[in-house]
């Protein structure tokens, strides 16, 4: 093999690796929230989750989890604003305390990204 070829190689694989990169920012990342993480709030009726990307319902989801770690129940959840916002409604008041949100949402190219944030219920 001669030198020109390696370095053709090198070129062709650092030219993937960019492309590679550039896919990566297009995947669904979490934009904003409501409540919005950290966020001290009185009980939600609904979680509002905004994506960079068009998500696919079908593969998407939130867990929600109270102070003592169990999980809440939540309605069915929904796309609105042009696919990108998750919109799970909560029913029933949320006693006061911590909150953990669990989501793992498919965006419209077929990646997969998910994430975890907390946000608190004022007394
Ligand atoms: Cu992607």
């Amino acid at each position: 093999m001669t030198m020109s070829k390696l370095n053709r190689i090198a070129f062709i694989a650092l030219i993937l690796t960019a492309a590679a990169a550039s896919q990566a920012l297009a995947h669904a990342h979490l934009k904003t929230s409501s409540p919005a993480e950290k966020a001290s709030v009185v009980s939600p009726g609904e979680l509002d989750l905004t994506f960079t990307e068009e998500l696919n319902l079908k593969f998407s989801g939130v867990k929600v989890t109270d102070p003592d770690k169990k999980e809440i129940t939540l309605g069915d959840a929904a796309l609105k604003d042009d696919d990108k916002v998750l919109a799970v409604p909560i029913s029933g008041t949320l006693a006061p305390g911590n909150y953990t949100v669990d989501w793992h949402v498919l965006s419209t190219d077929g990646h997969k990204t998910s994430g975890i944030y907390t946000f608190t219920v004022k007394p």
